[in-house]
């Protein structure tokens, strides 16, 4: 059976399909390079010295891993010169980096976590690249951050790459979710998995319970009855799953069905949650709803929320259908969405 790659799949998006244009199909290309690259660093580890802090912080506060910085560069040279992007954003970048003027400038706006999960690097577990991608306004102004202040609902394309076993990179152009899988020796992306779909139920779910002092009520109130298991109201056993890598924890959902919630929590309560909406949650809430989960912020589908920063955050809960649907009941109950 032959195997159709990356490259084949977005030519027939493009031509059968007509979900892409020429441009995003080079611009899907180029990230998924880059994704190859990242792999060939993080892959090597302590062998090529690229473990540890880098010395300085992000935007975030946080401190940046030598890992987090060369992601970034990577995806920002391959990105720079294709003619295909008016600007980009990057969780470790403070402002927007425009397509430099010795290079063309196009229509599509790219967002991405470079290296999530980096805090899990130095030992050894799954880490990932998150993806999104908007079309630029076209509104006659010059490109700014305002462009990127769009809602999820209007990207044309998001996925991952997990840099774990095995290198997968997962991705939607709005016709369903595929999984591709690096072969290192032909250093091509091989289709492995079409049409990806969240089970409506499940038994699985996954939240840092060293939190639970500090959810709100309806948090609460959920994470207790599946502790309480078949002899609570839910009456059937659950069980948990928290990797502290966003991307493998959803790709096990997009794989085998769950929940995953970062909600609000008291610990800072002036941030609605520790996720970041343009980059982590909206590629994340377009990808599941694609394969036919949910994905809310406790009240609303994230995919709704009007951004007013680059980098604000958001709570998120996302992955099994019905299980979200409860978790929002429960939100909603309490008090309705603003
Ligand atoms: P905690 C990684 O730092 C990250 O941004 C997500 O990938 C992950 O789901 C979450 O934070 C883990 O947070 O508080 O459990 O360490």
């Amino acid at each position: 059976m032959p195997r159709t790659t990356l490259t084949q799949f977005l030519v027939e998006q493009e031509r059968a399909a007509q979900a892409i244009t020429p441009e995003l199909r080079l611009l899907i290309e180029v990230v998924a390079r880059a994704c190859k690259a990242i792999a060939v660093n993080v892959g090597k580890g302590a062998l090529a010295g690229v473990l540890g802090e880098a010395g300085g912080d992000n935007v975030q506060g946080e401190a940046q891993k030598k890992l987090d910085v060369i992601s970034n560069e990577i995806l920002m040279q391959a990105n720079e010169w294709g003619g295909h992007l008016a600007a980009m954003a990057s969780e470790e970048m403070e402002t927007i980096h425009e397509t430099p003027n010795r290079y063309p400038k196009g229509e599509y706006l790219l967002l991405f976590d470079p290296l999530d999960g980096s805090s899990n690097i130095d030992v050894n577990v799954s880490v990932g690249t998150i993806f999104s991608v908007l079309r630029k306004p076209d509104d006659g102004h010059a490109v700014s951050e305002a462009s990127f202040l769009q809602p999820g609902g209007a990207q044309v394309a998001a996925g991952y790459a997990v840099y774990g076993p095995s290198t997968v990179l997962v991705l939607t152009v709005g016709t369903g979710v595929h999984c591709f899988t690096l072969d290192r020796e032909m250093g091509s992306w091989v289709l492995t998995q079409s049409n990806l779909t969240i089970p409506a139920d499940t038994r699985e779910f996954a939240i840092n319970m060293s939190n639970f002092r500090h959810w709100a009520p309806p948090v609460r109130r959920y994470v207790d009855e599946l502790l309480a298991g078949r002899d609570g109201p839910r009456g059937r056993d659950f069980n948990m799953r928290w990797v502290a890598s966003m991307v493998a924890d959803v790709h096990r959902i997009l794989t085998r069905g769950g929940i995953f919630m970062y909600p609000w929590d008291a610990r800072e309560p002036d941030k609605p949650g520790k996720l970041r909406l343009m980059y982590e949650a909206n590629p994340m809430a377009f990808l599941v709803e694609q394969a036919g989960g949910a994905a809310t912020n406790g009240h609303t589908r994230i995919l709704e929320l009007m951004p007013t920063k680059l980098h604000e955050r958001v709570a998120v809960i996302l992955g099994s259908r019905n299980e979200v649907e409860r978790v929002t009941g429960y939100h909603n109950e309490v008090a309705p969405a603003p």
